[in-house]
């Protein structure tokens, strides 16, 4: 076996794995592109029209008919604020009361001193108003009651972008990704402090990735699928944590081709390697 037909070998699987990474990667993009455009609607529908024009029924018609504009979405919701001194009569109007998502107290602890000084503070609530049909069991659970989801709306809210969860394990039992976008009172100015954009948060749209499900829908379109094995990771801390795939102990050669999913607080990378030794 002489070192060309390695380095050819090499190169194929490096070209294999960034055409993936880059596929994966645009769909993530369009994707997150859309749920932007959902956060307006929502904005425009509900928040900025008296009685408002969205009910569940119309938001869940939307979102479902508008889901081939999503591919790495299996479902969209949108939580509303709702403070403290707001909450009896916001239960009364919506016929629910709005529900903690973990019941145990040790399933989810208290997130950090930042998270836990603006719940002191704030007091306040995010239950889910929408929600697309296969994520309709969550209305009324409180996402500011998630570590997961709680992290995630207050960087959304503070920083007026797209931001991204770590993978982690969703209320139905997969595991997921939410991408989450604030909805705002009267659209901030771009150079508006993270104060004056908490201020103005009225709600919070979240586009719910189904990793597993839908890059494995997405690799099986291209040819070569069974030559390379793929595992994406979410690489942010120290420990990666595995989004896509599970068998990444192979010896031999591997590809790493880095992921961009536009939460720059985020890092991950895609990795290859062949199926069959040559
Ligand atoms: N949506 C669906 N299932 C979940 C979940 C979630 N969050 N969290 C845990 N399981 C309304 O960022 C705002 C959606 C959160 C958005």
């Amino acid at each position: 076996f002489n070192s060309s037909a390695v380095d050819k070998r090499r190169d194929s699987l490096a070209s294999m794995c960034d055409e993936r990474a880059r596929m994966l990667q645009d769909q993530f993009n369009v994707s997150m592109n859309h749920l932007q455009a959902l956060a307006i609607l929502v904005n425009t529908f509900h928040h900025s029209q008296s009685p408002s024009a969205i009910t569940q029924a119309t938001f869940a018609r939307y979102a479902e008919r508008t889901a081939f504009e999503r591919p790495l979405t299996s479902g969209v919701a949108y939580a509303v604020r709702v403070t403290h001194a707001e909450r009896d009569q916001f239960e009364r109007q919506q016929g629910w009361s709005i529900k903690k998502m973990y019941s145990s107290p040790n399933s989810q602890g208290p997130g950090d001193a930042a998270v836990a000084e603006i719940r002191g503070t704030a007091d306040e609530y995010a239950p889910v108003i929408f929600a697309q049909d296969a994520y309709k069991n969550v209305i009324s659970f409180d996402m500011l009651s998630g570590a997961d989801d709680r992290e995630n709306i207050i960087r959304a809210r503070e920083s007026g972008k797209g931001v991204l969860t770590a993978p982690f394990q969703l209320l139905n039992g997969r595991l997921g990704v939410i991408l989450t976008y604030s909805v705002y009172k009267s659209e901030p100015p771009a150079n508006a402090r993270p104060q004056e954009r908490i201020q103005a948060a009225v709600g919070y749209l979240g586009g719910i990735f189904d990793i597993e499900a839908l890059v494995d829908k997405l690799l099986h379109q291209l040819a070569g699928k069974q030559s390379i094995m793929v595992n994406v990771y979410d690489t942010t801390n120290e420990k990666p944590i595995s989004m896509y795939g599970s068998n990444d102990t192979g010896s031999g050669m591997y590809h790493n081709s880095t992921l961009n999913f536009g939460d720059p607080s985020r890092r991950h990378e895609m990795h290859c390697r062949f199926m069959q030794k040559p």
